[in-house]
């Protein structure tokens, strides 16, 4: 339909990309989807919106694609024509950078080049939102804002350094409404199962079903400023609505440490103390780490009118909740 806004979101199948879509489909987007081939089906999070192609009024659509590979980019860009660009796609765990840290330089780093030099060589007034992280800041110390200096602690971090910048070159070169937002950690009942919130309730969902009896993690005095994802899409959402291209720090502003997260969640979860289950493993420990995230906000609320809602122990109940309801269907 003529009026109907585009979107294309690259990691549309990933936590926040499968928020995103449903956010913008309730705006009326038309929304298209980077989706990567996989031997298996990797599309769950967004298989409750799934439209198959021949039906009428169909307003989501996938591409096979993938950010290493800028012929593919630079057709869909073209036939797409998108109005906004959501650009979610990454290799997004730490952790796995320090392993794998080229193919996260090419993925998280140049992909970001080849959309935005898609953008640029395709003449379209395409608006761009870069999905930037707060393990940017890395050892800078809290609370981090927009003109806290970068000190990237993981090839993860470089990377997205590098997108930031690109991001802001293009800006400023180009003329492209291209933005960043400086995203800090987002949780949900969606979050990766290796990402440690969800690793935890994940496990105390086994524990309590008998199914496990420890759960091993790494380095737990590190605190991070842990949020909500459906209200962190809503401010990519706000972003690129804002009146002229910008960057945002989306946060919370509160900041709590993983023992934080097991003392809560455990206790939620009626199995008392959390010192009875958790054992360290030395292997989720990093070659650096970014020991305290807090961000302050301020920018986003004064400029956007956002601000979070959901609180720390809210989040928890959240996602413990949603653990156990799910381990329960699949018995
Ligand atoms: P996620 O759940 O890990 O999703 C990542 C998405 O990227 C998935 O759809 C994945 O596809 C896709 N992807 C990975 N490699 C790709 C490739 N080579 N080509 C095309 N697609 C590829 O991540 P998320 O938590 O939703 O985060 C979204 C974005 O925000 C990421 O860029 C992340 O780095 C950034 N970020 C996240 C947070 C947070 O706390 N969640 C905070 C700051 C910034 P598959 O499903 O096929 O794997
Ligand atoms: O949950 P994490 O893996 O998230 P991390 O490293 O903060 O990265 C996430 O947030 C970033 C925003 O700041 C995003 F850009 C990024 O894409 C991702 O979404 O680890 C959180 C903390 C770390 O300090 C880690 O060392 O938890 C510590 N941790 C302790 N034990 C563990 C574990 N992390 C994981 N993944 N697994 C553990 O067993």
């Amino acid at each position: 339909m003529k009026d109907m806004k585009k979107a294309f979101i690259t990691g549309i199948t990933g936590q926040d990309g499968s928020f995103l879509v449903e956010f913008l489909l309730k705006k009326g987007y038309e929304v298209h989807g980077m989706i990567r081939r996989a031997s298996t089906f990797n599309t769950s999070r967004i298989d409750h919106i799934f439209q198959d192609p021949h039906s009428i009024n169909v307003r989501v659509f996938l591409h096979y694609g993938d950010l290493t590979d800028s012929g593919n980019i630079t057709k869909l860009i073209n036939q797409i024509k998108p109005d906004e660009v959501y650009h979610l796609g990454a290799q997004s765990h730490v952790r796995v950078s320090f392993d794998m840290p080229e193919y996260t330089a090419d993925t998280d780093g140049l992909g970001t080049l080849r959309i935005l030099e898609a953008i640029k060589n395709s003449g379209l007034p395409i608006k761009f939102y870069m999905a930037s992280s707060s393990e940017m800041f890395g050892s800078s110390p809290p609370p981090q804002n927009e003109k806290t200096p970068f000190d990237p602690r993981s090839p993860y971090a470089v990377a997205k350094v590098f997108s930031y910048y690109a991001t802001r070159f293009y800006r400023e070169a180009y003329g492209i409404f291209a933005c960043n937002g400086i995203l800090f950690n987002h949780e949900s009942e969606r979050r990766g199962e290796t990402f440690v919130t969800r690793k935890i309730t994940r496990s105390i969902a086994r524990i309590k079903a008998g199914l496990d009896k420890k759960l091993y993690l790494g380095n737990l005095k590190a605190k991070r400023d842990w949020g909500y994802a459906p209200e962190f899409v809503e401010a990519m959402y706000k972003i690129l609505q804002h009146s002229e291209p910008d960057d945002f720090v989306i946060a919370t502003g509160q900041m709590h440490s993983v023992e934080d997260f097991l003392q809560e969640s455990f206790a939620y979860a009626g199995l008392g103390d959390w010192k009875k289950y958790v054992e360290i493993d030395p292997r989720y420990f990093r070659p650096a780490e970014v020991e305290v995230l807090q961000g302050d906000f301020s920018k986003a609320k004064e400029k956007l009118g956002w601000e979070p809602k959901t609180k720390f122990k809210d989040l928890v109940k959240i996602m413990v909740d949603a653990d156990i309801k799910n381990l329960n269907n699949k018995q």
